[in-house]
């Protein structure tokens, strides 16, 4: 069969086991990537969630002996939930990002990908593909950038034309010679509203990002948030849109066409109280199949405690004193001062003297005294 006939085919297959979006490219090394990747490295701008070296994520041969091509594709989740309920005084809720909506991407893409490289086995039969989401070693917005998919925005996001940048790429390296599709053309223009309403500026210029100051990143962290940023978090429990809710490319994009990425409600925009004292076993039955799950409890919870600290909810505090008072774990219980603090009432700050006469941490006693500090703030507004 000729190349582009299997090609051909590929589309279609694709498209009939939902995938939303197919492009091929080359498997030449990465060569602008790869200078990106040192230059962001040297400025500390990297997560630390990135695998492999510099040399796996942008030269496929490394991780394919056998390279020819790569096929990309893209999957829609939706951006708006149906039935949303309110965050209400005395029921607040917080958000987890919409790629954490649903069912874990990694799994569905994978399976796509998977059902993808048996049938190009099929036809095939010496084919030799691997395939990869977001935790391999390539760079998944470079190959879809390569590949046709979408143009990588100011936001640092793969825009696609038909369904703006609320996509999942992933990819599989494939020893077949495939016919590279065209690139799409960049169109943020003079655009920067993403680096505009950026939240911390973590954007620092176009197409690049200092994760270390990224909201997505730092809702990912397990250790004690720096206070700036706390400040910043509003209701997220997990991850950041608003550089991709502010862009104009995603105006009026909505796709639910997988029923795998429909939001439950109360999983994806849950109530915060229950979330600061649930068990392993129900935060793995609720939680567990999202995405934004994969670093545990502790971030989410710590996120909840700012959370209800950013509402100022005064019906959260004889829970947020249990924690503080209870809970072993440091950072939850320092961050649940600091936040007491922030609410301020007088039963939230008798609590913080309290607890801090038998607390040992250290680093618990400074965010007590810090939660102490929003007492004076309070009496001089
Ligand atoms: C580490 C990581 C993060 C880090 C760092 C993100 C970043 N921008 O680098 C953190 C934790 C902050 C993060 C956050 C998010 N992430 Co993330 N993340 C990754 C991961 C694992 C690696 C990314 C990476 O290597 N970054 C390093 C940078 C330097 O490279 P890059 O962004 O991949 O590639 C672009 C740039 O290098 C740029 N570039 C290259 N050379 C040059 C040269 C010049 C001059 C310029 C201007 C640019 C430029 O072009 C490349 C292609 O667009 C990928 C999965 C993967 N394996 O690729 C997912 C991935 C990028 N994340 C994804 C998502 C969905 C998100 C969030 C939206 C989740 C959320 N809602 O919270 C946010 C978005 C934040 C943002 N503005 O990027 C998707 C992106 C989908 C899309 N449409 O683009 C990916 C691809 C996962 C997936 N498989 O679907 N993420
Ligand atoms: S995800 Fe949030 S914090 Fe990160 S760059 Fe976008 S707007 Fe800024
Ligand atoms: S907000 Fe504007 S600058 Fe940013 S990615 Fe979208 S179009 Fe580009």
């Amino acid at each position: 069969m000729r190349t582009e006939e299997l090609q051909q085919e590929i589309r279609e297959y694709a498209k009939e086991i939902g995938i939303d979006k197919i492009g091929f490219a080359a498997a030449d090394v990465f060569s602008e990537l790869k200078e990106r990747l040192r230059r962001q490295q040297e400025l500390e701008y990297q997560s630390g969630f990135e695998k492999g070296s510099i040399e796996e994520r942008t030269e496929p041969q490394r991780l394919l002996p056998e390279a020819q091509s790569i096929i990309s594709i893209a999957i829609a989740y939706p951006s708006r939930m149906k039935n949303a309920p309110k965050s209400r005084k005395g029921e607040r809720r917080g958000l987890f990002a919409r790629a954490s909506w649903g069912l874990d991407y990694h799994d569905v893409l994978r399976e796509r990908l998977e059902k993808l490289s048996a049938f190009i086995q099929e036809k095939v039969p010496d084919a030799v593909n691997k395939v990869m989401v977001d935790t391999g070693e390539l760079s998944d917005r470079a190959v879809a950038e390569r590949a046709g998919i979408g143009f990588s925005g100011k936001n640092t996001s793969i825009i696609t034309p038909e369904f703006g940048s609320f996509v999942y790429l992933g990819e599989m390296i494939t020893n077949i010679p495939f016919v590279p599709d065209s690139p799409v053309e960049d169109s943020c223009g003079d655009c920067r509203k993403c680096m505009d309403a950026c939240p911390t500026g973590a954007i620092v210029e176009g197409g690049q990002l200092n994760a270390q100051n990224c909201i997505a990143f730092l809702t990912q962290t397990k250790g004690f948030l720096e206070d700036e940023y706390r400040f910043k978090l509003g209701n997220r429990v997990y991850g950041c849109d608003t550089c991709q809710q502010v862009c104009p490319k995603n105006k009026g994009i909505d796709f639910h066409i997988h029923p795998e990425f429909e939001p439950d409600p109360e999983v994806s925009k849950p109530k915060l109280i229950p979330m600061l004292r649930i068990s392993n076993r129900e935060f793995k039955e609720k939680f567990g199949p999202l995405s934004g799950s994969w670093r545990g409890k502790k971030p989410i919870q710590r996120n909840a405690l700012i959370a209800l600290g950013h509402y100022k909810d005064e019906t959260a505090v004889p829970e947020m004193i249990e924690v503080m008072k209870n809970d072993p774990r440091p950072v939850i219980r320092g961050t649940a001062a600091w936040s007491l603090g922030k609410i301020g009432t007088e039963e939230a700050f008798a609590a913080i003297r309290e607890a801090m006469e038998l607390e040992k941490d250290d680093q618990v006693l400074f965010e007590m005294e810090k939660g102490l500090e929003f007492e004076t703030l309070t009496i001089t507004n």
